[in-house]
């Protein structure tokens, strides 16, 4: 994509132009990936990677600031106009950076948190013992109903009027049903906890309104910017008013310098095209795409966690076709189709195997794809996981892909 690169470092130019043909000739499927746009690539790869600017618009350490507080200010007025949030933090790094800046605000060490499981499809920064959240913080975990699979909000009251937790957090990585922000106030509230909602997967759904918007119920919301969203890798803060200078210090200089103002300005490109009309149409396709492909394994015989979606993703449990999640990732990846194995609800096999995969619709959805191709690709998945070693079944889904990707190519203004 790039001459001059091509150039000076071959070594590097060749690896990322083999990613970018992994990423046109294969069907991706990861529910946390999504193609951005060429303009936010652009904004990233701009030379405001080289501006130190520790602080905040208008409030820098350093001097030299005065283009990049305006790409910080754009940003800033962009997601607040699309969350409707009272104040907004747009350094944060990661995702995981945004958790541990709210925790760091909200909690003293030892504090209890109470968080979905990592193993019922929440995610390492909601307080696994591995993970600075779990470190720093006395966790208490909730799982899901063993039996519908969705959120128990009785339990999560019972364990929070038992524990009495200084946070709750809702969201999850491997969550498929719409979660009710509304009961997770009031369960807050009976506690005297603060709520912190991490959007990070549905974060895109949440802008296009196909996804009730957590910000009038969470006093935190936290986000990535490149899953759903289709931002550049980063993270950002939503938070009531009475917060905002402790997230701000909890952001710079609590857990971070220099913010990456390049991403910044990326961010902001991505929130501008989020609040089109075209995204909106696009997240309705999301959804719409990952129903399809549930209801399509459905009519093969695959039992999907609790019974379907209503997000952009779906968990697949294998176990009725005698396969593990390692394995049908390894086996479908041979034929260009991308997922990640991943535990179901009360997975008897450990994290490495898991009985499950995690399919997601954003980055085919970008792609151009809709209904009919989603049930083509059930159907290449079923006959994949099938035909197990048999390498005519496997070329034959080959075909198949190569036909999928070339009908939808990705980055065609790019060139070759
Ligand atoms: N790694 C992301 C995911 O796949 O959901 C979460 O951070």
């Amino acid at each position: 994509m790039d001459d001059h690169l091509r150039t000076i470092d071959p070594e590097v130019f060749q690896s990322i132009e083999q990613e970018l043909q992994r990423q046109r000739q294969h069907i991706e499927l990861i529910a946390s990936e999504n193609f951005t746009s060429l303009p936010v690539m652009a904004a990233q790869g701009s030379c405001l990677t080289n501006k130190y600017a520790e602080g905040y618009p208008h409030a820098r350490w350093y001097g030299g600031c005065r283009y990049v507080d305006d790409a910080e200010d754009l940003a800033r007025t962009r997601v607040r106009e699309l969350f409707g949030a009272e104040h907004v933090n747009v350094q944060p790094h990661s995702g995981t950076q945004a958790n541990m800046a709210v925790m760091m605000a909200a909690l003293k060490p030892n504090d209890t948190i109470l968080a979905l499981d990592l193993a019922c499809g929440g995610h390492l920064s909601h307080g696994h013992r591995l993970n600075f959240s779990g470190r720093f913080y006395r966790v208490v975990s909730y799982g899901v109903h063993k039996e519908h699979e969705r959120l128990d909000y009785d339990e999560i009251e019972r364990l929070a009027r038992e524990h009495r937790p200084k946070m709750i957090i809702a969201g999850a990585s491997a969550y498929p049903r719409i979660i009710e922000f509304g009961r997770f106030r009031e369960i807050a509230d009976q506690v005297d906890a603060v709520l912190l909602v991490d959007m990070a997967h549905f974060a895109g759904l949440v802008a296009a309104g196909v996804h009730p918007n957590p910000c009038q119920y969470a006093d935190f919301v936290t986000s990535t910017t490149h899953k759903t969203l289709r931002g550049p890798r980063g993270g950002f803060i939503l938070c009531r008013q009475k917060y905002a200078r402790k997230i701000d210090s909890a952001v710079f200089p609590g857990i971070q310098g220099g913010p990456l103002m390049h991403v910044i300005a990326a961010k902001a490109v991505a929130f501008n095209q989020a609040l089109t009309p075209e995204f909106a149409g696009y997240q309705r396709q999301v959804v719409a795409n990952a129903q399809r492909i549930a209801a399509r394994l459905q009519e093969k015989g695959y039992r999907i966690v609790s019974g379907g979606t209503d997000t952009h993703l779906l968990l697949v449990d294998l176990r009725a076709k005698n396969i593990t999640g390692k394995e049908a990732t390894a086996l479908l990846e041979q034929a260009g189709i991308t997922v990640n194995k991943n535990l179901i609800p009360y997975d008897p096999q450990p994290p490495a195997v898991a009985s499950g995969i995690r399919i997601g619709t954003p980055a085919v959805t970008t792609r151009g794809m809709s209904e009919p191709e989603m049930d083509e690709i059930a159907d290449c998945i079923d006959a994949l996981l099938l035909g197990g070693d048999d390498e005519s079944a496997r070329a034959d889904v080959r075909r198949r892909v190569g036909r999928l990707t070339d009908d939808f190519p990705l980055y065609p203004e790019a060139g070759a």
